[in-house]
């Protein structure tokens, strides 16, 4: 049998309410509640979770909010130009366009985010503005980029050469074909816990590859891409937004562990809920959660999904469990 007609077979015969699927056996770096855990902790996507998570733990360190982690971990990421999935040097739209997009929140429940924004090297700080100096919660294309201009940011070209090229390159052909934890998939999320406990988070991303011209993703859309909520834990997700929309992943992710969820089996929880209505063959999507005590979770589709964990004097890498 393959693996999803297994996997949905485990579905249909496990009980309601504890139906937790087997996954939350895997390893994690996780320890429970009662461990000597200090307060205090970053984690976040990929690879460049590492430089952002140094970044955020300055912050954190120095007694500095969850908040400011939160911005300044995205900001690392957002300014490397080599990154081709965030701010400078992310890969463009089909037509050329470099469109970002990115939200943040705070402890207490207040939100901002941009979509759509244009030639803004820091989307995430316009995000942050949007979320203290405004009413909304969103602002989106022109309007993102006028009220960034208005408060002193720069235009800047986000296209670099090496993306152009490839940009080029694939138009050639001009094929959408995105390959799993490549190139489409490299947001940053990050969800940063300073030394009171509270909890913040970010996201930021040039969305998918080549996407249509004004497709905006998860990463902006609060409860999808990213949602804390400081009484009970943070949730983000990287990977095949229209999927992480489609279910709210990180809303969802939330509200599991508020029932009472680990933050393990509350990600395992998120992936089933993709897995269970939608052909997941060639579509990646991974999630990583904490709640207040401390503990952190990290679930994927495929493997090849990792993060990076700042906890204990310790940032490093791990690689996520997946379902397939
Ligand atoms: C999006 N979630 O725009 C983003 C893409 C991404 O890692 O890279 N995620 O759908």
């Amino acid at each position: 049998m393959s693996n999803r007609r297994s996997f949905l077979k485990k579905l249909t015969t496990a009980s309601v309410g504890a139906s937790l699927l087997p996954f939350s056996s895997f390893a994690r770096p996780a320890t429970r509640a009662n461990s000597k855990y200090k307060k205090g902790l970053v984690i976040s996507t990929w690879n460049h979770g590492i430089p952002a998570n140094k970044a955020a733990w300055n912050i954190i360190k120095n007694g500095g909010t969850a908040v400011d982690a939160a911005e300044m971990g995205a900001r690392e990421v957002e300014k490397d130009p080599t990154g081709q999935s965030v701010g400078i040097g992310g890969l463009p739209d089909r037509d050329g366009n470099v469109t970002l997009d990115a939200c943040i929140m705070d402890s207490n429940g207040n939100a901002g985010s941009v979509a759509y924004l244009e030639e803004i090297l820091h989307p995430i700080s316009v995000a942050r503005k949007v979320m203290d100096d405004t009413p909304h919660v969103m602002l989106a294309g022109d309007g993102a980029q006028r009220f960034a201009l208005d408060n002193g940011f720069e235009k800047t070209n986000l296209l670099t050469e090496a993306s152009r090229q490839a940009w080029l390159k694939w138009a050639k052909e001009a094929k959408y074909a995105p390959i799993i934890n490549i190139e489409n998939h490299d947001t940053i999320g990050l969800i940063s816990m300073d030394k009171n406990g509270d909890l913040a988070g970010s996201c930021t991303t040039s969305g998918v590859a080549y996407k249509m011209n004004g497709r905006v993703g998860d990463s902006p859309i609060i409860g999808a891409g990213l949602f804390v909520d400081n009484e009970v834990g943070a949730a983000t997700a990287t990977g095949m937004g229209e999927f992480v929309m489609k279910t709210l992943g990180s809303f969802l992710i939330v509200e599991f562990m508020r029932q009472g969820m680990s933050p393990q089996e509350a990600c395992e929880e998120g992936i089933r809920r993709i897995v269970e209505r939608y052909d997941v063959s060639s579509i990646q999507v991974g999630y990583l959660a904490t709640n207040k005590a401390g503990e952190v979770g990290a679930f994927a589709i495929h493997p090849g999904f990792n993060y990076a964990l700042y906890k204990n004097g310790k940032n490093e890498l791990f690689n996520s469990p997946s379902h397939l």
